[in-house]
Protein backbone atom coordinates (compact mmCIF):
# COMPACT_ATOMS: atom_id res chain seq x y z
CA UNK A 1 0.00 0.00 0.00
CA UNK A 2 1.05 3.67 -0.73
CA UNK A 3 1.11 4.88 2.78
CA UNK A 4 2.99 1.84 4.46
CA UNK A 5 5.44 2.60 1.57
CA UNK A 6 6.04 6.21 2.38
CA UNK A 7 6.52 5.73 5.92
CA UNK A 8 9.06 3.10 4.88
CA UNK A 9 10.35 5.99 1.96
CA UNK A 10 10.71 8.16 4.74
CA UNK A 11 12.55 6.13 7.31
CA UNK A 12 15.03 5.92 4.53
CA UNK A 13 15.27 9.68 4.01
CA UNK A 14 15.71 10.34 7.73
CA UNK A 15 18.10 8.11 7.87
CA UNK A 16 20.50 9.33 5.21
CA UNK A 17 19.95 12.87 6.53
CA UNK A 18 21.17 11.78 10.09
CA UNK A 19 24.39 10.42 8.65
CA UNK A 20 24.94 13.46 6.04
CA UNK A 21 24.37 15.74 8.94
CA UNK A 22 26.14 14.55 12.48
CA UNK A 23 25.04 18.25 14.12
CA UNK A 24 20.79 17.37 14.20
CA UNK A 25 18.46 14.33 15.64
CA UNK A 26 15.25 13.09 14.69
CA UNK A 27 12.25 14.49 16.49
CA UNK A 28 9.08 13.07 17.45
CA UNK A 29 6.07 12.94 14.68
CA UNK A 30 2.94 11.97 15.82
CA UNK A 31 1.24 11.14 12.78
CA UNK A 32 4.09 10.02 11.18
CA UNK A 33 3.92 12.54 7.70
CA UNK A 34 6.87 14.46 8.08
CA UNK A 35 10.33 14.45 7.05
CA UNK A 36 11.55 15.94 10.20
CA UNK A 37 15.29 16.40 11.82
CA UNK A 38 16.12 19.16 14.32
CA UNK A 39 19.49 20.72 16.06
CA UNK A 40 20.67 18.27 18.00
CA UNK A 41 21.92 20.31 20.85
CA UNK A 42 21.26 23.87 22.70
CA UNK A 43 25.06 25.07 21.36
CA UNK A 44 23.76 25.48 17.75
CA UNK A 45 22.13 28.96 19.62
CA UNK A 46 25.14 29.86 20.74
CA UNK A 47 26.72 31.06 17.45
CA UNK A 48 25.45 32.98 14.26
CA UNK A 49 26.09 30.81 11.35
CA UNK A 50 24.15 27.57 11.58
CA UNK A 51 26.01 25.02 9.88
CA UNK A 52 24.40 23.08 7.47
CA UNK A 53 24.90 20.09 8.79
CA UNK A 54 22.82 21.67 12.41
CA UNK A 55 20.24 23.14 9.85
CA UNK A 56 17.22 21.44 10.69
CA UNK A 57 14.94 19.82 8.17
CA UNK A 58 11.54 19.74 7.57
CA UNK A 59 8.86 18.52 4.45
CA UNK A 60 5.80 16.58 4.05
CA UNK A 61 6.96 14.76 0.39
CA UNK A 62 9.55 12.64 -1.02
CA UNK A 63 12.28 14.73 -2.27
CA UNK A 64 12.20 14.76 -5.59
CA UNK A 65 14.70 12.88 -7.87
CA UNK A 66 16.34 15.25 -10.34
CA UNK A 67 18.99 12.92 -12.12
CA UNK A 68 20.59 15.75 -14.30
CA UNK A 69 20.43 19.60 -14.89
CA UNK A 70 17.37 19.84 -16.64
CA UNK A 71 15.26 21.37 -13.84
CA UNK A 72 13.19 24.27 -14.82
CA UNK A 73 11.37 27.22 -13.23
CA UNK A 74 8.20 27.93 -14.97
CA UNK A 75 6.59 31.20 -14.82
CA UNK A 76 2.57 31.48 -15.23
CA UNK A 77 -0.51 33.91 -14.11
CA UNK A 78 0.30 37.16 -14.93
CA UNK A 79 3.95 35.79 -16.10
CA UNK A 80 5.21 33.62 -18.78
CA UNK A 81 8.16 31.51 -19.56
CA UNK A 82 10.26 29.01 -18.24
CA UNK A 83 14.05 28.86 -17.18
CA UNK A 84 16.57 26.49 -16.32
CA UNK A 85 18.49 27.12 -13.18
CA UNK A 86 21.52 27.92 -15.35
CA UNK A 87 19.78 30.19 -17.08
CA UNK A 88 18.63 31.88 -13.90
CA UNK A 89 22.07 32.29 -12.35
CA UNK A 90 23.50 33.37 -15.87
CA UNK A 91 20.80 36.10 -16.43
CA UNK A 92 20.19 38.02 -12.78
CA UNK A 93 23.34 39.19 -10.63
CA UNK A 94 23.73 37.07 -7.89
CA UNK A 95 22.80 38.28 -4.12
CA UNK A 96 23.52 36.57 -0.65
CA UNK A 97 21.03 36.83 1.80
CA UNK A 98 20.89 35.64 5.38
CA UNK A 99 17.97 34.23 6.95
CA UNK A 100 16.78 32.87 10.61
CA UNK A 101 14.73 29.67 9.12
CA UNK A 102 12.04 28.79 11.62
CA UNK A 103 9.52 26.15 11.45
CA UNK A 104 5.99 27.58 11.66
CA UNK A 105 5.66 24.66 14.34
CA UNK A 106 8.60 25.21 16.36
CA UNK A 107 7.68 25.31 19.79
CA UNK A 108 4.64 23.11 19.19
CA UNK A 109 5.57 20.16 21.26
CA UNK A 110 5.72 23.02 24.20
CA UNK A 111 1.44 22.94 24.18
CA UNK A 112 -0.35 20.99 26.56
CA UNK A 113 -2.48 19.23 25.90
CA UNK A 114 -0.48 17.87 23.08
CA UNK A 115 -1.34 18.99 19.55
CA UNK A 116 -0.64 16.50 16.64
CA UNK A 117 2.66 16.32 14.36
CA UNK A 118 5.87 17.43 15.06
CA UNK A 119 6.69 17.84 18.41
CA UNK A 120 9.49 20.25 18.32
CA UNK A 121 10.77 22.25 21.41
CA UNK A 122 13.42 24.96 19.87
CA UNK A 123 15.62 22.77 17.69
CA UNK A 124 13.37 24.13 14.29
CA UNK A 125 15.42 27.24 13.93
CA UNK A 126 18.80 27.89 12.27
CA UNK A 127 20.56 31.40 10.48
CA UNK A 128 22.51 30.13 7.19
CA UNK A 129 23.78 32.86 4.38
CA UNK A 130 21.33 31.94 1.00
CA UNK A 131 22.72 32.74 -2.36
CA UNK A 132 20.96 33.60 -6.01
CA UNK A 133 19.12 35.63 -7.39
CA UNK A 134 16.74 38.91 -6.98
CA UNK A 135 13.24 37.43 -7.13
CA UNK A 136 12.08 40.85 -7.86
CA UNK A 137 14.75 41.20 -11.18
CA UNK A 138 13.25 37.71 -11.81
CA UNK A 139 9.61 38.86 -11.59
CA UNK A 140 9.97 41.81 -13.68
CA UNK A 141 11.77 40.00 -16.35
CA UNK A 142 8.98 37.12 -16.80
CA UNK A 143 6.17 39.38 -15.80
CA UNK A 144 4.31 40.97 -18.93
CA UNK A 145 2.83 44.23 -16.70
CA UNK A 146 4.52 43.59 -12.91
CA UNK A 147 1.85 45.12 -10.80
CA UNK A 148 2.15 47.16 -7.46
CA UNK A 149 0.32 44.37 -5.34
CA UNK A 150 -1.00 40.75 -5.51
CA UNK A 151 0.17 37.42 -5.02
CA UNK A 152 3.06 35.41 -5.69
CA UNK A 153 2.58 31.43 -5.64
CA UNK A 154 5.26 29.17 -5.37
CA UNK A 155 4.90 25.60 -6.31
CA UNK A 156 7.48 23.27 -4.95
CA UNK A 157 8.35 19.90 -7.14
CA UNK A 158 7.37 17.43 -4.38
CA UNK A 159 5.24 15.03 -5.74
CA UNK A 160 2.69 14.58 -2.70
CA UNK A 161 -0.21 12.17 -2.68
CA UNK A 162 -3.00 14.75 -1.38
CA UNK A 163 -1.92 17.63 -3.97
CA UNK A 164 0.74 20.29 -4.73
CA UNK A 165 2.67 21.90 -1.93
CA UNK A 166 2.24 25.36 -2.88
CA UNK A 167 2.32 28.94 -1.01
CA UNK A 168 1.49 32.75 -1.60
CA UNK A 169 2.97 35.81 -0.66
CA UNK A 170 2.32 39.41 -1.45
CA UNK A 171 3.90 40.48 -4.10
CA UNK A 172 5.22 43.44 -1.55
CA UNK A 173 7.46 41.19 0.12
CA UNK A 174 8.52 38.64 -2.90
CA UNK A 175 9.58 41.84 -4.32
CA UNK A 176 11.63 43.22 -1.26
CA UNK A 177 14.27 41.07 -0.13
CA UNK A 178 13.51 37.36 -1.60
CA UNK A 179 15.59 35.50 -3.55
CA UNK A 180 15.70 31.88 -5.69
CA UNK A 181 18.43 30.27 -3.77
CA UNK A 182 20.75 27.75 -5.49
CA UNK A 183 23.87 27.91 -2.79
CA UNK A 184 23.67 27.85 1.59
CA UNK A 185 26.96 28.65 3.33
CA UNK A 186 28.77 28.68 -0.05
CA UNK A 187 27.55 24.97 -1.52
CA UNK A 188 25.17 24.14 -3.58
CA UNK A 189 22.11 23.44 -1.92
CA UNK A 190 21.60 19.81 -0.72
CA UNK A 191 18.86 17.86 -1.72
CA UNK A 192 16.92 17.61 1.32
CA UNK A 193 17.17 21.64 1.55
CA UNK A 194 15.81 22.15 -1.91
CA UNK A 195 18.30 21.02 -4.58
CA UNK A 196 18.14 22.71 -7.08
CA UNK A 197 16.32 25.70 -6.46
CA UNK A 198 13.87 27.15 -3.56
CA UNK A 199 12.27 30.10 -2.64
CA UNK A 200 13.84 31.98 0.23
CA UNK A 201 11.56 34.39 2.26
CA UNK A 202 13.76 36.12 4.69
CA UNK A 203 12.45 36.70 8.37
CA UNK A 204 8.68 34.51 7.60
CA UNK A 205 7.91 31.07 8.99
CA UNK A 206 10.06 28.02 6.66
CA UNK A 207 6.76 27.21 5.41
CA UNK A 208 6.92 30.29 2.52
CA UNK A 209 10.62 28.93 1.61
CA UNK A 210 9.27 26.57 -0.95
CA UNK A 211 12.26 24.14 -1.69
CA UNK A 212 12.21 22.29 -5.21
CA UNK A 213 10.76 25.62 -6.60
CA UNK A 214 8.92 24.32 -9.85
CA UNK A 215 6.76 26.89 -10.59
CA UNK A 216 5.94 30.49 -9.89
CA UNK A 217 2.39 31.81 -10.35
CA UNK A 218 0.62 35.63 -10.13
CA UNK A 219 -2.33 36.46 -9.40
CA UNK A 220 -4.88 38.92 -7.76
CA UNK A 221 -5.23 36.74 -4.88
CA UNK A 222 -3.95 33.62 -2.29
CA UNK A 223 -4.15 30.32 -3.88
CA UNK A 224 -7.26 28.78 -3.30
CA UNK A 225 -8.84 25.01 -4.00
CA UNK A 226 -8.69 25.25 -7.79
CA UNK A 227 -6.87 28.13 -9.09
CA UNK A 228 -4.46 25.72 -9.58
CA UNK A 229 -4.18 23.71 -13.20
CA UNK A 230 -3.22 20.37 -11.18
CA UNK A 231 -4.57 17.43 -9.77
CA UNK A 232 -5.14 17.11 -6.16
CA UNK A 233 -5.71 19.51 -3.52
CA UNK A 234 -4.12 23.38 -4.33
CA UNK A 235 -4.66 25.05 -0.91
CA UNK A 236 -4.43 22.75 1.81
CA UNK A 237 -0.77 24.31 2.86
CA UNK A 238 -2.13 27.73 2.72
CA UNK A 239 -5.32 28.01 3.83
CA UNK A 240 -6.50 24.92 5.89
CA UNK A 241 -2.47 24.07 7.57
CA UNK A 242 0.33 26.50 9.01
CA UNK A 243 -2.96 29.14 10.19
CA UNK A 244 -3.44 30.08 13.64
CA UNK A 245 -6.62 28.77 14.95
CA UNK A 246 -8.14 27.98 18.63
CA UNK A 247 -9.48 24.24 18.88
CA UNK A 248 -12.50 22.81 17.11
CA UNK A 249 -12.42 25.65 14.54
CA UNK A 250 -11.83 25.32 11.12
CA UNK A 251 -10.28 27.94 8.98
CA UNK A 252 -12.03 29.72 5.83
CA UNK A 253 -10.11 30.37 2.55
CA UNK A 254 -9.23 34.04 2.56
CA UNK A 255 -8.74 35.64 -1.45
CA UNK A 256 -6.27 38.15 0.37
CA UNK A 257 -5.01 39.64 3.50
CA UNK A 258 -4.07 43.02 4.06
CA UNK A 259 -1.91 42.25 7.27
CA UNK A 260 1.13 40.24 6.64
CA UNK A 261 2.95 40.93 10.31
CA UNK A 262 1.44 37.20 12.07
CA UNK A 263 1.39 38.79 15.45
CA UNK A 264 -0.68 41.97 13.84
CA UNK A 265 -3.15 39.30 12.21
CA UNK A 266 -3.79 37.38 15.60
CA UNK A 267 -5.06 40.98 17.33
CA UNK A 268 -7.16 41.66 14.03
CA UNK A 269 -10.33 41.75 14.00
CA UNK A 270 -10.51 41.18 10.11
CA UNK A 271 -8.37 38.04 10.25
CA UNK A 272 -9.97 34.81 12.50
CA UNK A 273 -7.49 32.63 11.74
CA UNK A 274 -3.87 34.24 11.03
CA UNK A 275 -1.43 32.48 8.12
CA UNK A 276 2.05 32.35 9.63
CA UNK A 277 3.95 34.99 7.63
CA UNK A 278 6.25 37.04 9.25
CA UNK A 279 8.10 35.53 12.56
CA UNK A 280 7.17 36.56 15.83
CA UNK A 281 9.52 37.57 18.60
CA UNK A 282 11.85 34.95 20.11
CA UNK A 283 15.28 34.18 21.91
CA UNK A 284 17.21 31.12 22.87
CA UNK A 285 20.10 30.92 24.77
CA UNK A 286 22.99 28.96 23.29
CA UNK A 287 25.72 28.37 25.96
CA UNK A 288 25.54 27.53 28.78
CA UNK A 289 23.58 24.81 27.44
CA UNK A 290 23.14 22.85 30.50
CA UNK A 291 24.65 19.81 29.68
CA UNK A 292 27.80 19.87 31.56
CA UNK A 293 27.76 21.64 35.12
CA UNK A 294 29.65 24.92 35.09
CA UNK A 295 32.00 26.33 37.50
CA UNK A 296 31.12 29.08 40.27
CA UNK A 297 32.55 32.32 39.40
CA UNK A 298 31.90 34.47 36.20
CA UNK A 299 30.31 32.64 33.18
CA UNK A 300 29.59 33.89 29.79
CA UNK A 301 26.01 33.39 28.76
CA UNK A 302 25.35 33.40 24.76
CA UNK A 303 22.43 32.95 22.59
CA UNK A 304 20.37 34.55 19.36
CA UNK A 305 17.13 36.68 19.30
CA UNK A 306 15.55 37.39 16.16
CA UNK A 307 12.18 38.84 15.40
CA UNK A 308 11.64 38.20 11.55
CA UNK A 309 10.46 41.56 9.30
CA UNK A 310 11.19 43.57 12.84
CA UNK A 311 14.20 43.50 14.63
CA UNK A 312 15.37 42.86 17.48
CA UNK A 313 15.06 46.02 20.54
CA UNK A 314 15.94 44.33 23.53
CA UNK A 315 17.35 40.70 25.01
CA UNK A 316 16.99 39.87 29.02
CA UNK A 317 18.50 37.34 30.97
CA UNK A 318 16.87 35.81 34.19
CA UNK A 319 19.14 33.94 36.15
CA UNK A 320 16.09 32.64 38.55
CA UNK A 321 13.42 31.42 36.21
CA UNK A 322 12.08 34.83 35.57
CA UNK A 323 11.93 35.79 38.33
CA UNK A 324 14.68 39.25 38.11
CA UNK A 325 15.62 40.17 34.39
CA UNK A 326 19.07 41.81 33.68
CA UNK A 327 19.44 43.46 29.91
CA UNK A 328 22.22 41.38 27.82
CA UNK A 329 24.29 43.23 25.18
CA UNK A 330 23.27 42.39 21.56
CA UNK A 331 26.67 42.30 18.96
CA UNK A 332 27.83 40.13 15.80
CA UNK A 333 25.92 40.46 12.48
CA UNK A 334 22.87 42.37 11.81
CA UNK A 335 20.88 41.32 8.93
CA UNK A 336 17.00 42.20 8.39
CA UNK A 337 15.28 38.41 8.53
CA UNK A 338 18.09 37.12 10.83
CA UNK A 339 18.84 36.59 14.29
CA UNK A 340 20.94 38.77 16.48
CA UNK A 341 23.76 37.56 19.08
CA UNK A 342 23.40 38.40 22.57
CA UNK A 343 25.54 38.07 25.82
CA UNK A 344 25.76 39.14 29.20
CA UNK A 345 27.97 37.56 32.38
CA UNK A 346 26.68 35.87 35.19
CA UNK A 347 28.05 35.63 38.46
CA UNK A 348 27.29 32.43 39.13
CA UNK A 349 26.89 30.70 43.16
CA UNK A 350 26.67 26.53 43.49
CA UNK A 351 23.99 24.89 42.93
CA UNK A 352 20.90 24.46 40.22
CA UNK A 353 19.97 27.54 38.53
CA UNK A 354 17.18 27.85 35.75
CA UNK A 355 18.20 30.45 32.93
CA UNK A 356 15.93 32.09 30.13
CA UNK A 357 15.99 34.53 27.76
CA UNK A 358 13.20 36.75 26.50
CA UNK A 359 13.30 39.33 23.39
CA UNK A 360 11.41 42.32 22.67
CA UNK A 361 11.01 44.06 19.10
CA UNK A 362 11.14 47.36 17.72
CA UNK A 363 6.93 47.76 18.57
CA UNK A 364 7.86 46.75 21.51
CA UNK A 365 6.13 43.01 21.44
CA UNK A 366 7.68 41.11 23.93
CA UNK A 367 7.86 37.21 24.23
CA UNK A 368 5.16 35.38 26.66
CA UNK A 369 5.67 33.62 29.59
CA UNK A 370 3.66 30.70 28.52
CA UNK A 371 1.42 29.01 26.61
CA UNK A 372 -2.04 28.93 27.44
CA UNK A 373 -4.94 26.39 27.13
CA UNK A 374 -7.46 25.84 24.76
CA UNK A 375 -10.28 26.89 26.28
CA UNK A 376 -8.60 30.38 26.49
CA UNK A 377 -8.29 31.08 23.05
CA UNK A 378 -7.03 33.81 21.44
CA UNK A 379 -8.04 35.44 24.40
CA UNK A 380 -4.72 34.19 26.31
CA UNK A 381 -2.98 37.31 24.53
CA UNK A 382 -4.85 39.76 26.77
CA UNK A 383 -3.19 37.60 29.79
CA UNK A 384 -0.03 38.21 27.98
CA UNK A 385 0.05 34.09 27.32
CA UNK A 386 0.59 32.63 23.81
CA UNK A 387 -2.63 31.69 22.34
CA UNK A 388 -2.86 27.48 22.92
CA UNK A 389 -4.10 26.78 18.95
CA UNK A 390 -4.81 23.33 17.55
CA UNK A 391 -1.65 23.38 14.77
CA UNK A 392 0.54 24.13 17.76
CA UNK A 393 1.88 26.93 15.67
CA UNK A 394 4.24 30.01 16.02
CA UNK A 395 4.39 29.69 19.70
CA UNK A 396 7.06 31.89 21.08
CA UNK A 397 6.82 31.57 24.80
CA UNK A 398 10.16 32.39 26.95
CA UNK A 399 9.70 29.38 29.74
CA UNK A 400 9.33 26.32 28.03
CA UNK A 401 12.93 27.13 26.64
CA UNK A 402 14.86 27.91 29.87
CA UNK A 403 17.90 26.11 30.15
CA UNK A 404 18.57 24.19 33.62
CA UNK A 405 22.44 24.68 34.71
CA UNK A 406 24.28 22.72 37.52
CA UNK A 407 26.95 25.34 39.09
CA UNK A 408 29.91 23.98 40.93
CA UNK A 409 32.00 25.06 43.56
CA UNK A 410 35.22 27.02 42.53
CA UNK A 411 38.57 25.20 43.59
N1 LIG B 1 8.34 22.01 -1.63
C1 LIG B 1 8.32 22.06 -0.29
N2 LIG B 1 8.88 23.13 0.31
C2 LIG B 1 8.89 23.22 1.66
C3 LIG B 1 8.31 22.21 2.46
C4 LIG B 1 7.72 21.10 1.81
O1 LIG B 1 7.17 20.19 2.45
N3 LIG B 1 7.76 21.07 0.43
N4 LIG B 1 8.34 22.36 3.84
C5 LIG B 1 8.39 23.75 4.33
C6 LIG B 1 8.56 23.84 5.76
S1 LIG B 1 7.21 23.45 6.71
C7 LIG B 1 9.72 24.34 6.34
S2 LIG B 1 9.81 24.62 7.99
C8 LIG B 1 10.91 24.64 5.52
C9 LIG B 1 12.14 23.97 6.07
O2 LIG B 1 13.26 24.22 5.28
P1 LIG B 1 14.59 23.36 5.52
O3 LIG B 1 14.21 21.91 5.46
O4 LIG B 1 15.55 23.77 4.49
O5 LIG B 1 15.07 23.71 6.91
O6 LIG B 1 10.73 24.22 4.16
C10 LIG B 1 9.46 24.56 3.63
N5 LIG B 1 9.47 24.33 2.21
MO1 LIG C 1 7.72 23.96 8.91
Amino acid sequence: MATIDRSRERREEIEAILERKPGVREVRDEADRYTVVGAASRGTYANWLTPVEEHFVCHRNAIPEIEDDSWTVSFSGGLDGEASVAELTERFPTVAVAHTMECAGNGRGQHDPETASVQWGFEAAATAVWTGVPLSSVLRAYAEDLPESGWLTAIGGDPGEEGVFARSIPLEKATDECILAVGVNGQPIPAEHGYPVRLLVPGWYGVNSVKWLDELRLADSMVTEGALDRPGSHARWQQEDYRIHPAGESPEPMATVETFDTWDQLRSEEIDHPYTFDQHVMSLIGAPDGEEPVRAGSVDVCGVAWAGDDSVEKVEVSFDGGDSWTEAERFGPDYAGAWRLFRTSWEATPGAHTLVSRASDDRGRTQPATIGTPEEGFGALDSGRYPWNEGGYAANAFLPNAVEVEVEPSE
